[in-house]
């Protein structure tokens, strides 16, 4: 499991400790938030984009915190793609799942529709004066024109979304932390693809570094290690990934 935090808060927290926490990541191991990623009424939505053979490859409980007023508590528009070593974009799904209402004010998803059908485009960590999360790269060069979606949600509300759509969070200005829960699912029939020379090298450096930080910098480790190893069949068969 990875926990992550926030940049701005983690500085100023006098215990730099929970109020701090964004992010669980990778909480296969758990049965009680794992049980989300298996659910039959999430399975029979994402079986209609991916097919039967259903892997859950990502998973992310999200705990937007109180900005800490360095606007740090927002998530830059990007596309998840940029983060897989796996192909094709059109059998990998996201399921995201508000816990609790989710407004404008607690920072609510932002979408741009139709973007979907686009390309993966370079990503980089923006240039924001207050900081920036690990991980948080944010898409460079999309359309401003194309007009936002803030998506209102309440407890138990869903959206499905492709990995290609450009999408990102905003600010939580209110003192409570917006929680959500999330899966991205891949179809097994995916395959790994390499992604030197491509857009994605930066994040594929990024994230063997934090591995080999955990596992011994002496560890032979790729990409496509990472992810099979966090790779989970919850329907049908394992085939490639
Ligand atoms: O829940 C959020 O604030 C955005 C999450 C997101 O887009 C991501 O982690 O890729």
């Amino acid at each position: 499991m990875v926990v992550m935090r926030d940049v701005a808060i983690a500085k100023s927290e006098y215990v730099p400790d929970q109020k701090a926490i964004t992010k669980v990541q990778n909480f296969e191991e758990l049965p009680g938030l794992f049980g989300y990623c298996s659910l039959p009424q999430i399975l029979q939505y994402v079986e209609c984009f991916i097919g039967p053979n259903i892997m859950s490859m990502h998973t992310m409980l999200i705990n937007k915190p109180p900005d800490a007023g360095k606007k740090s508590s927002r998530h830059p528009m990007h596309q998840d793609l940029h983060y897989f070593p796996f192909r094709p974009a059109d059998h990998i799904v996201c399921a995201w799942t508000a816990m609790e209402h989710i407004d404008r004010s607690n920072g609510c998803l932002v979408v741009l529709p139709g973007t979907h059908t686009g390309v993966l485009k370079q990503h980089d960590y923006p240039e924001w004066e207050g900081g920036v999360n690990k991980m948080y790269h944010g898409v460079r060069d999309y359309d401003p024109s194309i007009p936002r979606v803030h998506l209102t949600m309440e407890k138990g509300d869903t959206v499905f979304f492709h990995p290609i759509l450009i999408h990102g969070s905003g600010m939580n200005r209110t003192a409570g932390f917006r929680k959500a829960i999330s899966c991205h699912y891949a179809s097994s029939d995916c395959y790994y693809i390499d992604v030197k020379g491509t857009t994605q090298e930066n994040i594929e450096k990024e994230l063997v570094e934090i591995a080999l930080k955990r596992h011994g910098a002496d560890t032979e480790i790729s990409l496509k290690d990472i992810w099979k190893a966090k790779g989970r069949v919850v329907q049908g068969g394992r085939l490639n990934l």
